[in-house]
């Protein structure tokens, strides 16, 4: 429990969040079953490996006394990444069950999916939970990444769960994790184990998100996070007029956030891999593309600028891909060896002994400190750890290559000094914003309302986010009906498919409409911090994505 709190917080802690119409005011709300709904592609093979979970009706809930259930005794875990509002998801779950019956209780699995199998959890009470409503951070049971998909794992989930009495699970977590959600939802119902499942969607990447899931929680604040802290460099870059700033952030592959960033600032460049990925572009075109823009503002006299750069976008560039994956197979079958080399040269030397033609002129443009970021990290799977490459600092290093070959050739005459950042973690723990606290905590009394009426291997589904919170919509949507199937390791998996950007999308189309002028004339949007408290216009705002999007 925290020891201390900010006059923020304390106010903070006043605040009600809103819920759905048909929530309000601890209204009944009773399920009703609508169309059944099966995946857009794989129902064969989906209806197989899910006999089941496949096929379920879509769940709404709407005015009407729920029918009288037992007591729910329930299990939350948080999975992956921080995002703002996870405390909020876990506050609306306790007051839904609570408002169900109030003998229904609450257990909160600690360090993630690793608590549930090790059988580490607190009992969330009404005095445990009061400090962390409307706080960020997961930190009121921390989360994990460990991954919920054997069976063995399930087995000792159960014999944890059959001894605290609990007959429900909820899930807090991205694709992945409510990839996993389904699979215990389909084996506990397979074995009768007596033990519901409900996901809930969290992710300030926003790429789990779908016809049903408009967006994730915790983007909407993690990115006006960012763009405060874009536009605050904005504003310095415009003041100083001598630095160029790249700006890295999170996102993992999809450029969701970086998108909106810009919407919400209007830098001089924002990258988008999705798009770089369909016009395939190498990293020479990406950083060509840079610098045309730094040449053209400095024959205007303007040697500064802001651009921001997606975490995954080197992904995204087929040349790197190449590289990438020929590393990782070297890096594989010859891990000792490189090891006991006795310098970092002679490990590189080694790798372009091996590379391919190709992927040997890809690696050579790389500067050094990339190069060995290449070899050095790599996950559990002995991949490169794409998204702990300093992609600021690479871009701005071969920008900065290429403008000293065009001023050689008397073709550029600007001054160019770089500043990098990478926004990421400034954000995920940020305290939810109204849109945030209202959401996750409709989030979780959807859960609370969806564990009530018996539902198993759905997801929350809260609808018509650009509408005031009173005119939303609540219910679940049977997980399976989001999977597809996608090659994992050499395998067909079934896995809740990612949400890129759309190209084809309204967000993206706003971007593509206006980045040329925003690259040339100074357009710069300084959004401020998020505002709890205030006018509308300024405190309930959703995204720009969000807003585009359902238009
Ligand atoms: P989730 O997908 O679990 O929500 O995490 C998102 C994210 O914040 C990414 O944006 C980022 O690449 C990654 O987590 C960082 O992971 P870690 O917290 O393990 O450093």
């Amino acid at each position: 429990m925290p020891l201390e709190v900010s006059p923020l917080q304390q106010a903070r802690s006043a605040y009600q969040p809103k819920l759905p119409g048909v929530f309000a005011n601890g209204a009944a709300a009773h399920c009703v079953d609508g169309e059944v709904l099966e995946p857009a592609t794989d129902r064969e093979e989906l209806k197989q490996l899910f006999p089941n979970t496949y096929g379920l009706p879509v769940a709404s809930f709407e005015p009407g006394t729920a029918p009288a259930t037992g007591v729910l005794k329930a299990g939350v875990i948080l999975s992956g990444g921080q995002a703002p509002g996870g405390h909020n998801v876990i506050a609306g779950l306790f007051d839904g069950l609570k408002a169900l019956n109030p003998a229904n209780q609450l257990y909160g699995f600690l360090g993630g999916p690793g608590g549930l199998v090790a059988n580490r959890y607190v009992e969330i009470t009404s005095e445990f939970l009061a400090p962390y409503r409307n706080t960020g951070g997961f930190d009121i049971i921390g989360s994990g990444r460990d991954k919920l998909e054997k069976k063995e794992q399930f087995d000792q989930a159960l014999e944890n769960c059959r001894a605290l009495g609990i007959n429900s699970l909820v899930v807090i977590g991205g694709d992945d994790s409510n990839t996993n959600a389904c699979a215990l939802a389909e084996y506990y119902r397979a074995t009768n184990a007596g033990v519901n499942v409900v996901g809930c969607p969290k992710t300030i990447d926003g790429d789990l998100k779908n016809q049903f899931i408009q967006t994730s929680f915790g983007f909407d604040t993690a990115t006006k996070v960012y763009s405060e802290l874009v536009g605050n460099i904005l504003r310095d870059a415009n003041s100083a007029k001598k630095y160029y700033h790249f700006i890295k952030l999170m996102g993992r592959s999809a450029s969701h956030i970086a998108l909106e960033c810009a919407l919400q600032t209007h830098p001089n460049a924002c990258l988008v891999g999705e798009e770089v990925a369909a016009k395939r572009q190498s990293l020479c075109e990406v950083v060509e593309q840079l610098v045309d823009i730094v040449v053209k503002r400095a024959a205007q006299g303007k040697n500064f600028g802001v651009f921001l750069i997606p975490e995954g976008i080197i992904e995204f560039m087929p040349d790197m891909q190449q590289l990438i994956r020929e590393l990782n197979d070297i890096l594989a079958h010859n891990e000792s060896y490189l090891k006991d080399l006795p310098s970092q040269d002679d490990r590189r030397q080694f790798l372009f002994s091996k590379l391919s033609a190709e992927a040997g002129k890809s690696f050579s443009v790389l500067p050094q400190e990339i190069q060995l970021q290449l070899i050095l990290d790599r996950d559990s799977h002995g991949n490169v750890q794409v998204s702990r490459i300093e992609t600021e600092k690479l871009l701005a290093d071969i920008v900065g290559d290429r403008l000293r070959e065009l001023k050689a050739a008397r073709s550029y005459q600007g001054k160019f000094s770089v500043q990098c950042h990478f926004f990421g973690y400034e954000g995920r723990c940020a305290a939810p914003g109204n849109f945030d606290a209202d959401y996750c905590y409709s989030l979780g009394y959807t859960a609370a309302a969806l564990l009530g009426a018996g539902k198993t291997g759905y997801i929350a589904s809260v609808r018509g986010l650009n509408q005031p919170a009173a005119q939303w919509t609540a219910g679940g949507i049977p997980l399976t009906a989001m999977m597809n199937l996608e090659r994992r390791h050499g395998a067909d998996k079934p896995v809740i498919k990612k949400a890129l950007v759309e190209l084809e999308g309204k967000p993206f189309a706003e971007l593509a409409a206006n980045r040329e002028r925003w690259a040339l004339e100074d357009c710069y949007l300084y959004p401020g911090p998020v505002q709890y408290f205030g006018p509308s216009a300024t405190c309930d705002q959703p995204t720009r994505t969000l807003t585009l999007e359902l238009s």
